[in-house]
């Protein structure tokens, strides 16, 4: 009896909802607040949203603080020109000169602070629009708004998203659907879906957006397209989020019917300074371009015999009268059988270090290799201090389960932001050379490949949200911890119920290790060829050796793992020596990073006293044996979240379950005849042969 009445005060005070949740809300659910004390006490700081000034921007932070709060408080809280002697309410003002009281922000930041109003006040439009959804996002998270003082700043200037989106709808790497965009209707069909994009966007702090991949076609650079993306940046403008086109090198060649695209001839300068100045024409506030030039096949200025900064040099002549920028990615590797793919990008980016136009920033994927589930900082990061550096994040799970596991990325991107490159003694992370403190760049940017699709919920996997938000959030402040992001991201999106609240945050702080534990764990790496999702470790064909398998994980019968030391690539001479110290001997070599270093004796005893073997299977069964952990442990929060997102994601659990195993099953019988090792107990042999595993992953590859 007891028992029910608790369960139906649970029920009144944190799962009062009546309809099913198809996730299409993200975190700005804005659903009621139950605990009507608490609206109160709400309620009596918000009495009217009162707006200074006038811009089409500050116009959505005051509708945006109005719906927010209308859901949240069950009231209507009316918008006013001018909050005169008025008390009790929310003023949005716009603060342009430092002594009037915003010294500390800068041109994004916001200040919230309560006095007889509570102010959110900025220097422009956009600082007040984030500092609205700061303060929704405290009321979401019942947060009290008594006496609140919270100032915030980006850390960093360009905060973009890249969509990996086709002329034809379908998204390279996407995993939840079509793309967003309907190309064949714009520009004259404007989808409400744009909009509500950019609001999730905006509300946490994402300002920019490259709308299609990084293999691009050359289309987005004609008339036709570029229409067609100003009425997607129309609707963006009003959340202060800028659009960005990747470009095709060669696009002067392919549609502007020159002979050449050498980046050094005067036709193709001018081409390209015309083509820039018809896109302005049509979104004035355009962002600029991003480029993925001589990688994987697509073409750059080295066809003509110019280097890197020769191309991205004279696309930044092309902005120099506007306020846009070339985001060149780093991400090169030649196909030279006897080359190191890991020191490819190093190679040739370091040396041009102080030879890129100022509007140029060098955009870094976070390993050396390519978003594996777990990879060492790229060593660019720290070694070229004259040239900004953007940190370029995947958070489509190409490498990680696509939409069907669960893995929350923040540990990898905190993992990544947080190591020392001691390129300026201890402290020097990643971080502070992505946010410009180490070198003093004033440009400076991040970059999420998104997650994102046509699926009603956006990411396929509602879980999945939580990496969009966790992109967003450390990308405007890359201190926020794992767990603090989980935290806002579950009250917001799943439940506030505090027990359920801890159980699933506890869940996403682990799956990341779950996830590498049965997938690549100790520093293995690569393990798929071409859909890059079902195991192959044995894949040893393909047009180029780095396109195989065994490339990567060099086993043979004398041990498993990549030798980067001085007997092998020397790739880690590309760090400094202190970072070098922790990884170059394979006796002290942290065992998450093992195996990206070096080779090793299948019976090498490891700093755990295991052997290399031993310590494999562990992983391998453990990692697997912990997804089942994960279902029970969402099985446990089902009383507290929305039947439809239990139902959808305890479905992706156990799918994920049976590709645990699967991956734990190829590994442990591709690699055991290497190791020529029995499996160790209590560990039981599979009970399928390798035969049986390469025949299962041979079905998946057929279409
Ligand atoms: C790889 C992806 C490929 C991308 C490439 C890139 O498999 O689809 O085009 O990265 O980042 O991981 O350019």
């Amino acid at each position: 009896m007891k028992k029910s009445f608790a369960w139906l005060l649970f029920l009144l005070l944190f799962a009062g909802r009546s309809n099913a949740d198809d996730g299409y809300r993200l975190w700005l659910k804005y659903d009621l607040i139950r605990d009507a004390a608490k609206r109160t006490t709400y309620a009596q700081s918000a009495q009217f949203i009162a707006l200074t000034g006038n811009s089409p921007i500050l116009q959505t932070a005051a509708n945006e603080l109005q719906t927010g709060l209308q859901g949240l408080l069950g009231k209507t809280i009316p918008i006013i020109a001018n909050a005169g002697n008025r008390t009790g309410g929310i003023v949005l003002t716009l603060r342009n000169t430092p002594d009037a009281g915003a010294g500390t922000l800068n041109d994004e930041g916001y200040q919230i602070e309560q006095r007889s109003n509570i102010q959110i006040s900025a220097k422009t439009d956009r600082g007040v629009l984030y500092g609205v959804f700061a303060l929704l996002r405290y009321v979401q998270t019942g947060q009290s708004l008594h006496r609140i003082t919270l100032t915030s700043n980006p850390k960093v200037r360009y905060r973009l998203l890249n969509h990996w989106d086709n002329t034809n709808g379908t998204i390279e790497r996407g995993y939840a659907g079509e793309s967003l965009w309907k190309w064949f209707e714009l520009p004259a069909t404007v989808d409400s879906r744009y909009r509500d994009y950019a609001r999730a966007n905006a509300s946490l702090g994402i300002n920019g957006t490259v709308v299609n991949n990084v293999n691009a076609s050359a289309r987005f650079m004609t008339d036709e397209y570029i229409e067609k993306v100003a009425a997607l940046a129309n609707v963006f403008r009003n959340y202060g989020i800028r659009l960005y086109l990747s470009i095709y090198f060669p696009a002067p060649k392919t549609i502007g019917g020159l002979k050449t695209a050498d980046p050094l001839e005067p036709e193709v300068k001018k081409w390209w300074a015309d083509k820039t100045k018809a896109i302005y024409k049509a979104i004035p506030d355009f962002g600029g371009f991003l480029v993925k030039a001589n990688s994987e096949g697509e073409p750059g200025p080295q066809d003509y015999g110019r280097t890197h900064a020769d191309g991205a040099n004279m696309l930044a002549e092309a902005l120099a009268p506007y306020d846009g920028v070339v985001m060149w990615r780093a991400f090169v590797y030649k196909a030279d059988p006897k080359a190191d793919r890991f020191k490819a990008a190093y190679e040739e980016f370091v040396p041009l270090d102080g030879k890129f136009n100022k509007k140029v920033i060098i955009q870094v994927k976070n390993g050396p290799i390519d978003f594996q589930p777990r990879e060492p900082f790229s060593p660019i990061f720290g070694n070229m201090p004259q040239t900004p550096l953007s940190m370029e994040f995947q958070i489509t799970q190409e490498y990680m389960g696509f939409a069907t596991h669960t893995v929350f990325e923040a540990p990898l991107f905190k993992e990544c932001l947080d190591s020392d490159t001691f390129v300026k003694g201890k402290g020097s992370t990643v971080a502070k050379v992505v946010d410009g403190s180490l070198h003093g760049y004033n440009v400076t940017a991040m970059a999420g490949v998104a997650n994102t699709g046509s699926d009603r919920n956006w990411t396929g996997n509602p879980m999945a949200q939580a990496n969009w938000y966790a992109f967003g959030r450390l990308a405007w402040d890359h201190t926020l911890s794992a767990e603090a992001i989980a935290r806002e991201w579950v009250t917001m999106s799943l439940t506030s119920e505090p027990k359920s609240v801890q159980t699933i945050i506890n869940m996403l702080l682990k799956s990341r290790d779950i996830y590498v534990a049965y997938n690549t764990p100790l520093g293995l790496s690569r393990p798929w060829t071409g859909a890059h999702f079902a195991p192959e470790p044995w894949q040893n064909r393909s047009s180029r050796p780095d396109w195989t398998a065994i490339y990567y994980h060099r086993a043979d019968s004398a041990g498993l793992g990549f030798d980067r030391t001085t007997t092998g690539s020397n790739a880690l001479a590309q760090y400094r020596p202190e970072v070098q110290q922790q990884w170059n001997n394979v006796e002290t070599c942290p065992l998450p990073y093992l195996l990206w270093f070096h080779h090793v004796p299948w019976t090498k005893k490891l700093t755990n006293g295991r052997t290399l073997w031993d310590e494999l299977c562990v992983h391998f069964y453990s990692g697997a044996d912990s997804v089942r952990w994960m279902q029970q442990q969402w099985v446990q929060v089902k009383p507290a979240v929305d039947p439809a997102i239990f139902a959808d994601v305890a479905g992706r659990l156990s799918t994920q379950y049976k590709e645990a195993i699967w991956w734990r099953d190829a590994w442990v019988l591709y690699l055991q005849p290497f190791a020529r090792q029995p499996i160790p107990a209590p560990f039981k042999k599979p009970d399928r042969t390798l035969d049986e595993v390469k025949n299962l992953v041979n079905i998946y590859q057929m279409r």
